[in-house]
């Protein structure tokens, strides 16, 4: 008998293949892991962009979370695509009855291409109910700011927001540095407690580099299944991104913005 690491993405589905609860499940099972689901919205997008959207109900994200949780050997959990404040405290409410479970939050609160997923309202029931939850909060330089309100340019402003998110009572952040300037990509990681560290990697020049943000934070959900610790799932989780960026910058999948992974 064996049991393969089980993961649960709480996400949005992208009819495109490249982001979202697709490319959880690809990076989960890239990585010997076995992935299940739980459908928070429902995208009509490809690589061009997103044509219309619509929400599960809170109540039906709900019933996918416990129904998995109720049978599966659920080993960490991730959240994507949060389709509103509603939802948020639906799925804060489920997991609150699973402490255990190591839960990594990405917080997608809209589209590169300019589609808002969650509302500033919803930012709030996120940072009160269900961040004291997580272990892991890993936004970008852009969702940093709406989160705590710091404008960020420097490194010194990227360790302020992270010491803020830590604040809101989660047990680390990782502010990736995908949208700061420069050939290096500088992502910043504060565990409470510790000092920050700073994880770096040259910039890959791609244009498939849709959904990098759910394939980091599926494969450090994996790892944090497999019994990781947070850096070293972090550090991990990196290097299988930058992998798969760097193998499919010869990829051709549509007009627009390609897959991360493939
Ligand atoms: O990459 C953020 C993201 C996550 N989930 C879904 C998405 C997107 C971006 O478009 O559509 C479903």
């Amino acid at each position: 008998m064996k049991t393969p690491p089980c993961v649960l993405t709480i996400a949005g589905s992208d009819s495109g293949g490249g982001a979202g609860v697709q490319a959880d499940a690809r990076t989960i099972q890239a990585l010997g892991g076995f992935a299940c689901t739980a459908i928070t919205a429902v995208t009509a997008q490809n690589t061009r962009g997103i044509a219309a959207w619509r929400p599960v109900s809170p109540d039906l994200i709900a019933a996918q979370i416990a129904a998995v949780l109720d049978d599966l050997p659920v080993a960490a959990i991730k959240t994507g695509l949060l389709p509103g404040a509603a939802a948020v405290r639906a799925v804060a409410t489920v997991l609150d009855a699973h402490p255990h479970i190591p839960l990594v939050v990405d917080p997608v609160l809209g589209s590169t291409s300019g589609t808002r997923f969650l509302p500033p309202a919803g930012v709030r029931v996120l940072l009160k109910e269900l961040l004291p939850r997580a272990t892991l909060v890993t936004p970008n330089w852009p969702e940093a700011e709406a989160m705590t309100g710091v404008r960020i340019r420097t490194s010194a402003d990227v360790e302020g927001a992270a010491q803020r998110l830590l604040a809101s009572g989660c047990r680390a952040v990782l502010i990736k540095g995908g949208h700061g300037p420069g050939r290096i990509c500088r992502d910043c990681l504060v565990v409470a407690g510790k000092k920050p560290v700073w994880f770096e990697s040259p910039r890959i020049k791609t244009r498939n580099t849709h959904g990098t943000g759910c394939v980091l934070s599926a494969a450090i959900a994996l790892r944090l299944a497999r019994g990781d610790s947070i850096k070293a799932a972090t550090g991990a989780a990196r290097l299988f991104l930058i992998a798969g960026l760097g193998a499919g910058r010869r990829t051709v999948l549509g007009a627009g913005a390609g897959p991360a992974l493939v």
